[in-house]
Parts: C-alpha cells; sequence; structure tokens
C-alpha cells in the first residue's frame, strides 16, 4: 500500500494510521464513561456513597485487552522497523556526507552530486557519515530520517516510485547555516539516470571544474556565487575587490588579489574579512586544485 512517492512512506503512515486510529477510539470512549458516570453517578441521583467490591471479569479484561492491542501494535511498529532497516541485496548504494552546511552524495563510481539524483523504481542504500559535527538526513516525503554522526557510518534505504524531486532537510541543529542545508532527492527515468552516471569528467570545461570543486569542497554551504550575503562573503565580484580585513583585531584594507585569496582558502583563519566569524575549515587542495578555484573565482564578475 503507497501514501507517498517511496516505498517507505507507505510502511510507516500504516503504523501511525492504526495507532492514530486506537488512540481516538479510547479518547472517545473515556470522554464519553466521564460524561456518563458525571450524570449517572452525581450527588443528587446518590446522596450516600456505596462500597464497591472487586470484579474478576472486569479485571481480566483490562488487563488482556490492554495487553493485545500493545502487542499489536509492536507487532506493526517492528515489521515496518525491520523493513526499514534491512534493505534488499540489489540495492544501489550511495554515500550521504553532511557538513557544515551543505549536502555531498557521492556514488560507487566516484561521481559526486550536491543533489541525490537516483533512477525510479530502484533501491538505493544510503551510507551516511558526517564531516564535523551530527547532522540529521531528512527526506518528509518518503518519511525517513537518520542522523549522521562523524566517525561512524548509519544506514537507510527507500525507492522511489514516481519521477520528481523530493526535499531534503537537516533535522539536527548543527552551527548557524543550518538552515541552508537543503538539498532535493531528484528521481528520473532509468535511462535518464544511466546517461548522467556515466558523464565523464574529462570532457568538463575549466569553469564547471572550479565550480565542481567548490561544491565537492562544500565552499558553496557558506559562499554564494550570485552575491547572495551568508555565513561567509559572497564569492561573486570578490577578485580584485577592496575589502576590510581584521589582524589581530585591527582593521585594515587590501586587495583581495590572487595572493589573498589562495592564502584565505590554504589557512582562513588569516586576515577574515570584517563581520565574519572566523568559522571556516582549512580546506586541503591539491597545487592543481588550487589553480582551478582561483582561475574560476577570477572568472566570476
Ligand atoms: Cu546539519
Amino acid at each position: 500500500m503507497f501514501f507517498g512517492p517511496s516505498n517507505t512512506s507507505g510502511k510507516i503512515e500504516v503504523s501511525f494510521l492504526i495507532l492514530t486510529g486506537i488512540s481516538v477510539l479510547f479518547l472517545v470512549l473515556v470522554t464519553f464513561f466521564i460524561i456518563l458516570f458525571l450524570i449517572k453517578y452525581n450527588k443528587k441521583r446518590h446522596p450516600r456513597a456505596q462500597e464497591v467490591r472487586e470484579s474478576l471479569l472486569l479485571e481480566i479484561v483490562w488487563t488482556v485487552i490492554p495487553t493485545a492491542l500493545v502487542l499489536a501494535l509492536f507487532y506493526f511498529g517492528w515489521k515496518d522497523f525491520d523493513y526499514i532497516r534491512n534493505p534488499p541485496k540489489n540495492a544501489m548504494p550511495v554515500t550521504v556526507i553532511g557538513r557544515q552546511w551543505s549536502w555531498l552524495f557521492e556514488y560507487e563510481n566516484g561521481r559526486e552530486s550536491d543533489v541525490l539524483r537516483v533512477p525510479v523504481g530502484k533501491p538505493i542504500r544510503l551510507i551516511l557519515t558526517s564531516k564535523d559535527v551530527i547532522h540529521s538526513f531528512f527526506v518528509p516525503a518518503f518519511q525517513i530520517k537518520e542522523d549522521c554522526v562523524p566517525g561512524m557510518e548509519t544506514h537507510l534505504w527507500f525507492t522511489v516510485n514516481e519521477t520528481g524531486s523530493y526535499d531534503i532537510f537537516c533535522t539536527e541543529y548543527c552551527g548557524v547555516g543550518h538552515s541552508h542545508m537543503r538539498s532535493k532527492v531528484v528521481a528520473v527515468p532509468p535511462a535518464e539516470f544511466a546517461a548522467w552516471y556515466v558523464a565523464k569528467a574529462a570532457a568538463q570545461k575549466p569553469e564547471e571544474r572550479g565550480l565542481k570543486l567548490l561544491l565537492a569542497k562544500g565552499c558553496l554551504g557558506c559562499h554564494s556565487i550570485d552575491g547572495t550575503q551568508r555565513e561567509g562573503p559572497t564569492l561573486k565580484g570578490l577578485y580584485n575587490r577592496r575589502v576590510t580585513v581584521r589582524e589581530n583585531g585591527k582593521e585594515k584594507k587590501i586587495v583581495a588579489d590572487e595572493a589573498y585569496l589562495r592564502t584565505s582558502i590554504l589557512k582562513p583563519a588569516f586576515d577574515v574579512v570584517k563581520g565574519y566569524q572566523p568559522i571556516m575549515p582549512a580546506t586541503p587542495l591539491t597545487p592543481e586544485e588550487l589553480q582551478t578555484v582561483v582561475d574560476y573565482l577570477k572568472g566570476l564578475k
């Protein structure tokens, strides 16, 4: 039975409906008897208190019924939990990396993406982890959620049944950029996915390589390339801009030339732009990667 675009959404919804149904039934029953007894046994009708003896039948009924209900709830809960915990053997693994403040998805062949692109109808097994603090991966439409913990791996799986784009949120407060940790599950037909999956990185233009690096290294979690202000200064038009920086508590004006860009990437704590916190982590890059990034930034007018 499906109530949503993925196999998991239907599963959990059934458990929730059963639990809600039982709760509503008992709410109505208890409220009904409270009102009934208020009327039936009020002081005007029964001025003198009466002793009530225990009833074995009543004791058995109100022990057996709740026990059966709780066991039934356990059965449905366990069945769904077990289903969600055990991906099928043919599931496609994708590594999900949470970091301050963006998501990175790594595929088996080394392909990387900032959106979780998946083929429709294929079970996907997620291996979740974090580079820094605890994040939590949440896809409301699929009703799945799991923590991303540094130093360990957690798991989730799902199969999307309809093409479309579904929101991903981080649901563990992870710092000032927490609310920017959004992405999408993009479910496409299998043939379209296969074409994207094998597309060669070598065919990319230098600007595309630069952008891809910024994405893969997590720079775009805090720096925009379109002028939007985020946790860090925008990268748009940064090259050769006059900026005020702070060094040892003193302010000074400098020009963001190539040397400044290189130093800021490798040693982020050096000459932090005024108005921003020194929160950027050092980003290890090979000399070629650094050159690609700097060339890309110079072109971002
Ligand atoms: Cu987060």
